[in-house]
């Protein structure tokens, strides 16, 4: 049986790698779903038209997560779609890989605008929708194991995925009243265009991959199915926290 028959999805920055998985596997268990992009039309489609063949239903629209007026924009569109959103993944993310001593200050400020302020944005419209519909929701955010650990090349970025972490650990307080559970996920190293680069280079792919106890790097599907579960009714007693989805890295310190 399907976990989201009858659910609203939102997903933001859903047109490749992890949110694109998600998207399609919320869309197979139910949903209907809105593929958000800051941009990038014809990915957006293929989303969709790939939904579509599978029998679910999506739209996309388009939607900038750092921009609070195109955050408006998108959430008073799936609201004039759907009539309601039950759930919010907060995907859009982006990591330009530099050195500490290169990192600009517009660089830092375009990473904080889209990974932790974009998650502000829409957890703030989408929770408004939810506690006057009344029937409770999912906020769902994809932090990082760099919420826990530190990375060479990714100063700027790890603060975000801490400060993602946090946010979800306060609304979880201030939104479990209206019903609304707020999670994180936190992903080891998935393969995806926002790594795709770093990993060309064979000694870094086989630092990472000889670190990570099942033996390999994850794939956008490893998320999708904890995104799934937690959007569903069996997490309904799971709120403020953290699952870690990284094939055993984190613990494997000795
Ligand atoms: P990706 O580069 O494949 O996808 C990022 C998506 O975000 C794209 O669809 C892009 O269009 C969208 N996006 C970028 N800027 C946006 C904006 N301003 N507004 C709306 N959408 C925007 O990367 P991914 O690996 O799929 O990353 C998805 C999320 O997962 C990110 O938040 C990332 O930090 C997190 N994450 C990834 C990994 C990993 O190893 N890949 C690990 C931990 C956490
Ligand atoms: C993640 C984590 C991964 C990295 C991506 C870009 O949060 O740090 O290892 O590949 O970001």
């Amino acid at each position: 049986m399907a976990l989201l028959n009858g659910k609203v999805a939102l997903i933001t920055g859903a047109t490749r790698g992890i949110g694109r998985a998600i998207a399609v596997r919320l869309a197979e268990e139910g949903a209907g779903v809105v593929v958000d992009h800051p941009g990038e039309d014809a990915q957006a489609q293929a989303v969709v038209s790939e939904i579509r063949e599978k029998g679910g239903t999506a739209i996309a629209i388009r939607a900038d997560v750092s921009d609070s007026h195109e955050v408006e924009h998108l959430f008073a569109e799936a609201l004039h779609h759907y009539q309601t959103v039950d759930i919010l993944v907060n995907n859009a993310g982006i990591c330009p890989f530099v050195e500490w001593f290169e990192l600009t200050e517009a660089l830092w400020d375009q990473v904080y605008a889209v990974n932790l302020k974009g998650a502000f944005l829409c957890s703030r419209q989408a929770s408004k929708i939810m506690r006057d519909h009344g029937h409770g929701g999912r906020i769902i955010s994809l932090s990082s194991i760099s919420a826990l650990v530190g990375g060479k090349f990714q100063t700027h970025y790890t603060p975000t995925k801490a400060g993602v972490r946090s946010l979800m650990q306060s609304l979880a307080i201030v939104l479990g009243p209206y019903g609304i559970t707020c999670n994180s996920i936190l992903p080891g190293s998935i393969l995806t265009d926002i790594n795709r680069d770093h990993y060309a280079d064979p000694a870094i792919w086989q630092r990472d991959v000889g670190r990570i106890p099942l033996g390999r790097l994850g794939n956008p599907e490893d998320i999708a199915g904890v995104a799934a579960f937690l959007a569903s009714d069996d997490a309904r007693y799971v709120n403020g926290a953290d699952i870690l989805v990284d094939g055993g890295l984190f613990v494997n310190l000795q």
